[in-house]
């Protein structure tokens, strides 16, 4: 099966893994049997030193939710996640060789089917990979789909995917996911904290994102969000902040098209701008 370049956000990147074994949808089977012993080592590794720093970074809900994960010495088996994560908010995790296109992306979180990388990375790769492996999907994205309110925004995020796609406004929704559900921040009542997968799996920009006065820190508006293009291969300049998982879900619910036309004239913003309308966020 001829594989289409996948696009993740602006650049193009060369699939890892081997392809050929996915579906028509892109998904295939986790071959747990494959895994090394090298391979669980890694995850138990990342795993200890992530959650040794989540303390006063990561938000209350993550932290609440990780355990659903379940087995913290090996790479867990897909399957027992979904046995808790199927009741708890209707959510399925199924394994993809990598990266997929945007369309079966957009629709597979419309199904309420989160797509995991199955592979993890090589030990020399410990401490930084670009492309998202099972420890960043596992541990960055999926401990918040047992979240009701999250896992419902993720899903209408991915029915706005669709629409989106359809209209040629991929990457502006692409932008929206990089900033709440990637790199996202939420206000809580003790201070900011991190529930961005993408923060929360790596053992550098949890701390920075939260704590870093070089970073900017704005609260959250879907125009400037979709405006503002984003990097994937560094520290983020911008955080978009919110207030509460409500705020997201309530946020996905107007009809997005009158705001592709409003980017469209007002222009796209660098990651690295501040513009007078931005609501900016003081740490402390
Ligand atoms: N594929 N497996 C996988 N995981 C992602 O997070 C992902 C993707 N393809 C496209 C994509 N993300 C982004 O372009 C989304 O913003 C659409
Ligand atoms: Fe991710």
């Amino acid at each position: 099966m001829a594989v289409e370049p996948v696009v993740y956000g602006a650049s193009e990147r060369p699939p890892r893994g081997d392809y050929s074994r996915a579906q028509g949808d892109y998904t295939c089977r986790q071959n747990w049997a494959s895994y090394t012993a090298a391979d669980h080592e890694t995850y138990q590794r990342l795993y200890e030193r992530q959650t040794a720093l989540l303390p006063g970074l990561a938000c209350d809900a993550f932290i609440e939710a990780l355990p659903s994960l379940g087995v913290k010495d090996r790479i867990p088996r897909f399957e027992e996640i979904n046995e808790r994560l199927k009741p708890a908010t209707g959510w399925e995790i199924v394994a993809v060789p990598g990266l997929i296109p945007e369309r079966p992306f957009f629709d597979l979180l419309a199904n309420r089917r989160f797509p995991v990388t199955d592979w993890i990375r090589t030990p020399d790769e410990f401490d930084y990979i670009v492309e998202p492996d099972v420890f960043h999907d596992l541990f960055g994205h999926v401990p918040l789909l047992f979240n009701p309110v999250f896992a419902d925004y993720v899903q209408r995020y991915g029915v706005g995917g669709l629409k989106a796609h359809d209209l040629g406004a991929g990457e502006l929704l692409s932008r929206l996911y990089w900033y709440t559900i990637e790199f996202g921040l939420i206000r809580q009542p003790d201070g900011l904290r991190a529930y961005g997968a993408g923060i929360l799996s790596s053992s550098g920009e949890l701390r920075h994102s939260v704590t870093s006065p070089q970073a900017r820190r704005i609260a959250l508006d879907l125009l400037r969000c979709m405006r503002t293009r984003y990097k994937i291969d560094d520290y983020q300049a911008t955080y978009f902040v919110i207030d509460s998982f409500e705020q997201l879900f309530e946020i996905t619910a107007p009809d997005f098209t009158p705001l592709y036309a409003a980017v469209r004239s007002l222009g796209e913003l660098a990651a690295d701008v501040t513009i007078a309308s931005d609501s900016s966020i003081t740490l402390g």
